[in-house]
């Protein structure tokens, strides 16, 4: 088991993180690589600019969340009073997985200054030290006079991760970016890792989420979910533009409805009670009793109060789990397009999609009697709204 740590402030994180962290799983093969956000780092003071522990912890999980389930994140600096120490938490780590093999992930300032460290010859016993060599910023015989030195001096072992990118930017400049509203920051950090900073208004972005651009929304909607769910979130509201054009619905609604309309759906149920709530969302006796069902009704209460959405919009997130009788031409298109979206893959799906493209009605109906079909096999109440949308549907024809 190798297991490389890779501590700093990720104040905040960007993609110059997340290439090296990638270069360091493969170049060492590591089975996990292991976050930690520092809570008073030891080696410099944290600026007057800087997120609290707790928002750069937030930040991380979602950078972490990006490169698979290789990637952890530990917030065992947050318990430690005064400064954090490498050896204070490596004692806590090998404690628990004392058969690992450690390496420890760490920038060229930080690689230079080891010989400084609280109690380095204790570190040195126990990891293999990992520096990034970056090939176009770092001096390669000071690296290697420097990698010689630790050796000889501590009998380390170092083995350094070369890093053909730089990522030409520093979490400072991000920050102050950020403050500018440069556009340029966008790309340079994960999109959910910049959803979140706008989400929390971090480093003096702006705070006001109502009415926002939809790349800005978008950001701010999928920082709310875990990765795996970005694909089907994105491939909905893809498809919800096409249904909304091709049906003369409100294409920027569509999109809008859709990038939102699962944003709550890793609430734990206390988390939907709680935002129904404090917005007045009464929940009949079918949505209390099945969480399934409660994402709706808090995803559109999160639309609607925290992103001041149009009332189309977040009416058809309101309806997009069961449906509804009267649905309007935007709920029909986001209910389909949740149902039909490219990662689907259940069996009628192709047909389905025909369907959508040829008759808006007769696809929903298809839609919501398989979807009952399901629910009656595995004895699931069905929802009043359900049902009433398919008769209505089935009466028109027949
Ligand atoms: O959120 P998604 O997974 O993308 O899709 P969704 O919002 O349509 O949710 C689908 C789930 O909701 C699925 O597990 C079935 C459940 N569901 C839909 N209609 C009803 C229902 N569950 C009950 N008990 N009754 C319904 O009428
Ligand atoms: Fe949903
Ligand atoms: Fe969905």
């Amino acid at each position: 088991m190798k297991i490389g740590i890779y501590g700093g402030t990720f104040d905040p994180p960007h993609k110059g993180h997340m290439l090296a962290a990638k270069a360091a799983m493969e170049a060492l093969e590591l089975d996990e690589i292991l976050f930690i956000p520092a809570s008073i780092p030891p080696h410099k003071d944290l600026s007057e600019d800087s997120a609290s522990f707790l928002h750069r912890l937030q930040m991380v999980i979602r950078m972490a969340d990006e490169l698979g389930d290789k990637a952890n994140v530990t917030d065992l600096e947050m318990m430690r009073k005064g400064a954090s120490y490498t050896i204070d938490t490596l004692n806590v780590l090998q404690k628990d997985q004392p058969f690992a093999e450690w390496y420890l992930l760490m920038g060229t300032d930080m690689f230079f200054s080891f010989d400084k460290w609280h109690r380095v010859a204790d570190i040195a016993k126990r990891v293999t030290l990992a520096p990034f060599f970056r090939e176009d910023t770092d001096n390669k015989e000071a690296f290697v006079a420097q990698a010689e030195k630790l050796e000889d001096q501590f009998g380390v072992t170092v083995s350094y991760i070369w890093l053909p990118e730089v990522h030409p930017m520093h979490s400072s400049d991000i920050r102050e970016k950020l403050k500018k509203q440069d556009d340029i920051v966008v790309e340079k950090i994960p999109r959910r890792v910049y959803g979140y900073i706008l989400r929390e208004g971090l480093y003096g972005t702006k705070k006001s989420l109502h009415h926002l651009p939809y790349e800005e929304l978008r950001a701010v909607a999928l920082s709310m979910v875990r990765a795996k769910r970005v694909r089907h979130i994105e491939g909905t509201a893809k498809t919800a533009a096409e249904l909304a054009k091709r049906w003369a619905a409100d294409e920027d609604k569509a999109r809008r409805s859709a990038i939102l309309h699962d944003c709550t759906k890793f609430f734990s149920k206390e988390e939907h009670l709680a935002v129904c709530k404090r917005y007045d969302i009464a929940l009949d006796e079918y949505e209390e009793k099945y969480e399934k069902l409660l994402h709706a009704k808090s995803g559109s209460a999160i639309a609607r109060h925290v992103f001041g959405e149009d009332e189309e919009v977040w009416r058809a997130i309101d309806c997009h789990t069961t449906g509804k009788a009267d649905m309007t031409t935007l709920d029909k298109v986001l209910y389909l397009a949740d149902y039909i979206e490219p990662n689907r893959t259940f069996e009628g799906v192709e047909t389905l999609r025909r369907l959508a493209n040829e008759n808006l009605d007769r696809a929903i109906e298809q839609a919501l009697k398989i979807t009952l079909t399901e629910l009656k096999g595995k004895n699931a109440p069905i929802h009043p709204n359900a049902q009433r949308a398919l008769d209505q549907l089935k009466e028109v024809h027949e």
